[in-house]
Formats: C-alpha cells, sequence, structure tokens
C-alpha cells in the first residue's frame, strides 16, 4: 500500500442478507474512498458469532459478502479486503487489549446493553467483549479514520482509549484513530416500522430491501412499505417518517436533492411515488445484481482475491502484533 495516503477501516457482519441500508450506508461510501484512501475493509465474521449462527447460512453469507463487496466496485487490488477469521491477529491483540481494558468501560456501552436485551437468551462474554475485538480490528492497521456512524461513536472511544492507555506505558505502539467525517450516508429506515434502522438481521422480510433481491420483490416490497394517510409526498422525519424515509432512499440513489424529489411527486399519489422510488433503486443495483452473478461463475479468481488480500492483511497486522509482544514481554517465537 502507497505510504503517502491515510489509512481507512471498516467492516461489515455476514449476519444475513446485505441491505440497502448496508449499501447507501457504507459500501456505496466506501467505493468513493479508494483512490484517496489505503482501505482496509474485513469481512467480520469473529463479531458475527456473538449471536447465534447457522453454520451453513452463515457460511453462504460470508461467500457473498466478499462477492457483493467487489460486485459495489470495491477493487481488490486497491482494497485490502478480507475475513476477519482469516488474520489471528485480530484474536491475538484483542486478547492483549482485554488486559487492558476495565470492566466498567464495557458494562457502559450502549450497544452492550441494546443486545443484552434483543438476544436475552444468550448474553454471552463475546457480546461484552466486542468493543475491544472491534478496538483491535482498528488498531491492527495502525489506521488513520474509521467511517462509524453514530451507533458506533462510543466503540471508537473505546478504541482511542486503549490505544492512548498502551501507548503512555509502552511508548508509541499505537496510532490513534479518528472517526472519518465524510459525506453521510443516508440512514436507512425499516419499511414498515421507520423508527428503526433497516438491518440485515430483521426477521421481518418486508423491512428490508436486500441488494440482491430480484427486481419483482424490490416492487413489492416498496408498494408494502409503511407511509401515512395525508397522501402528500414531503419530508419531515417526525410527521411523516415512512415517507421521508422512501425520500432519502430516492435522493441516495438517484443524486436528486429532497427538494427536487418533493417538488417531482408534488400533487402525484403514494402509489406512483412508491413506484419510482422502487424503479430507481432497481435501476441502481441492476448493474451490482450482474456483477454479482458474473462473480458467483468465476470461483478462481474469488479464491485468488481471498488468497492474496489475506496476505496482504496479514502481513501488516503482523507488523503491529510483533510489536506489541516485544513491548508486553513475551519471549520472541523462534
Ligand atoms: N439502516 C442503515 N442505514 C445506513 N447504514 C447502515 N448500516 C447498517 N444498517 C444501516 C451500516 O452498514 C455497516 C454494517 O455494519 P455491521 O454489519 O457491522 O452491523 P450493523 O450496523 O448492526 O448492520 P445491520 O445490517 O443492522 O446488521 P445486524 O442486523 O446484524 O445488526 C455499518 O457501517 C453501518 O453503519
Amino acid at each position: 500500500m502507497p505510504d503517502d495516503k491515510k489509512i481507512i477501516f471498516s467492516g461489515i457482519q455476514p449476519s444475513g442478507f446485505v441491505t440497502l441500508g448496508n449499501y447507501l450506508g457504507a459500501l456505496n461510501n466506501w467505493t468513493k474512498l479508494q483512490h484517496q484512501y489505503n482501505c482496509l475493509y474485513c469481512i467480520a465474521d469473529l463479531h458475527t458469532i456473538t449471536v447465534r449462527q447457522d453454520p451453513e447460512k452463515f457460511r453462504k453469507a460470508e461467500r457473498e459478502l466478499l462477492m457483493q463487496y467487489i460486485a459495489v466496485g470495491l477493487d481488490p487490488e486497491l482494497n485490502i479486503m478480507y475475513y476477519q477469521s482469516h488474520v489471528p491477529q485480530h484474536a491475538e491483540l484483542s486478547w492483549v487489549l482485554s488486559c487492558f481494558t476495565y470492566m466498567g468501560e464495557l458494562q457502559r456501552m450502549t450497544q452492550f446493553k441494546e443486545k443484552s436485551q434483543k438476544y436475552s437468551d444468550n448474553i454471552n462474554s463475546g457480546l461484552f467483549m466486542y468493543p475491544v475485538l472491534m478496538a483491535a480490528d482498528i488498531l491492527l492497521y495502525q489506521t488513520d479514520l474509521v467511517p462509524v456512524g453514530e451507533d458506533q461513536r462510543q466503540h471508537l472511544e473505546l478504541a482511542r482509549d486503549l490505544a492512548e492507555r498502551f501507548n503512555k506505558i509502552y511508548g508509541d505502539v499505537f496510532k490513534i484513530p479518528e472517526a472519518y467525517i465524510g459525506k453521510v450516508g443516508a440512514r436507512v429506515m425499516a419499511l414498515q416500522n421507520p423508527s428503526k434502522k433497516m438491518s440485515k438481521s430483521d426477521e421481518n422480510r418486508n423491512n428490508t430491501i436486500a441488494i440482491m433481491d430480484p427486481p419483482d420483490v424490490i416492487m413489492s416490497k416498496f408498494k408494502k412499505a409503511v407511509t401515512d394517510s395525508d397522501n402528500e409526498v414531503r419530508y419531515s422525519v417526525e410527521e411523516k417518517p415512512g415517507v421521508s424515509n422512501l425520500l432519502n432512499i430516492y435522493c441516495a440513489v438517484t443524486g436528486y436533492t429532497i427538494e427536487q424529489a418533493e417538488k417531482e411527486f408534488q400533487g402525484k399519489g403514494y402509489g406512483d411515488f412508491k413506484k419510482s422510488v422502487a424503479e430507481a433503486v432497481i435501476a441502481n443495483l441492476e448493474p451490482v445484481q450482474k456483477r454479482f452473478a458474473e462473480l458467483k461463475n468465476n470461483k478462481d479468481y474469488i479464491e485468488s482475491v481471498i488468497k492474496n488480500n489475506t496476505e496482504r492483511a496479514s502481513k501488516l497486522a503482523d507488523r503491529t502484533l510483533s510489536k506489541v509482544y516485544k513491548k508486553v514481554g513475551f519471549m520472541p517465537r523462534v
């Protein structure tokens, strides 16, 4: 990777079908960063097992997520895209960092509290340790910038605190990462319940658009999307959350401003509006779906990407981990 560019790190969990939310909030924005930065994007499978997964479905989601990274336009030569579990340094650094993390810090994490409620039958210690693993993910690559949504800010703060704590004891080992403040990606809400975000793991499939949903399915899900009763296409998150969500989606895929979109649908009913949103999404996803279908038939290429990118990630990860091991006083390997 060229030394003169800043390092960006992010990832997505292979916890289900990649949604339009993941696409508009993350993936699609990542493609715009690849020439300006050195980007690492992991497929965060170690994080994913903090919630129980069906192994077959999980493996399929993992396989497809890498192809989706490529299909949306992330170049595997420019970016490093790899499976987190293939680079054991993540887990190794996570252990070391856990010995520098206080229980109280983890107990304060909002995501832990929320997920403990959501998965109350499986509050495992991995769920508790999730932010430490995330800190290891970031610090392992001497990351400069992390594109994070509001929900991950607290975790990034912890990563910064841990890096500073470690550096204070052992000298300059980790770079202190910052949040990437770029053009904010759209926050996409659930179609049937626009007060909560669209999520891969949502059991109600009508809440989510998967980026690989066929056009007729996308159309039908948008037609069923919740709106309101006053039949006016106007943006107001408080008064009209459903319509506003659809407007956000429409603008994200067409590049129109909200004002332009409101004008376009002035005097038109919700039926026409929803159909236009669906058509715009279908058109935007068409090349992605086409490329994905091609990649599915190109197993050798995908394997070469996995091999090559894992090696690149491992090499970088090893630099940091070796330094950490030396600093804490572990016996050198012979
Ligand atoms: N609805 C959304 N709108 C905008 N951005 C979103 N992201 C997720 N949902 C939306 C962004 O996608 C990336 C994926 O992060 P993740 O897989 O680590 O977990 P997540 O944020 O918890 O995503 P999901 O889809 O909601 O997964 P589950 O259901 O497994 O929890 C992040 O960059 C996120 O901001």
